[in-house]
């Protein structure tokens, strides 16, 4: 079953549309970009959120950034594998991927041989439901369950995730 984080923070019924940005210096390509925007919108489909992208990093509500190791918010990255990304709860808006990964993107034929290859949209459509307020779900279809099995790619929101997001929004 879903779960919320304590106190059930989410954004206020007055801000249904976000904007993200992508911190500049990560010099993102248009496909990685694309993966976000995928991301997003399986949320916006099942509520009345909507996520539209703004090239100011300061003023958008959601700061998407690759970094690595210790990064000035106390919960350092840790190389490769272990801890992928973190997201914190309403309204915080931060999502951190780690730069360490092996990311890989669908159709993206070059890194699909690597062990500790990590599928970047499952991922994010994962931190994203942190970022909207969801906490880990038990149900293990579910999108929001706390772990995934290596070189697994899981993307479409399950039942548990929509009635958790729709009880939010
Ligand atoms: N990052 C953890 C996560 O997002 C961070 C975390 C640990 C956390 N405990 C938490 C966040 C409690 C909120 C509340 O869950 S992770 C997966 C999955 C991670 C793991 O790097 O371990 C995904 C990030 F589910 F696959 F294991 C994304 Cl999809
Ligand atoms: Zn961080
Ligand atoms: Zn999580």
């Amino acid at each position: 079953h879903y779960s919320f984080f304590p106190g059930t923070p989410r954004w206020p019924p007055n801000r249904r549309s976000l904007t993200y940005a992508f911190l500049p210096e990560n010099q993102l390509s248009d496909s990685v970009k694309t993966i976000f925007a995928r991301a997003f919108s399986r949320w916006s489909a099942v509520t009345q959120m909507n996520f539209t992208q703004t090239e100011s990093y300061s003023s958008a509500d959601i700061k998407i950034a690759f970094v690595t190791g210790e990064h000035g918010d106390g919960e350092p990255f840790d190389g490769v594998l272990g801890t992928l990304a973190h997201a914190f709860s309403p309204p915080s808006g931060f999502f951190h991927l780690d730069g360490d990964e092996n990311w890989v993107i669908e159709g993206d034929t070059s890194s699909l041989t690597t062990m500790s290859a990590v599928d970047l949209e499952s991922v994010a459509v994962h931190e994203i439901g942190h970022l909207l307020g969801l906490g880990h779900s038990s149900v293990e279809e579910s999108i929001m369950f706390p772990t995934i099995s290596s070189g697994t790619r899981k993307v479409d929101l399950a039942s548990d995730d929509i009635e958790g997001i729709q009880t939010l929004y």
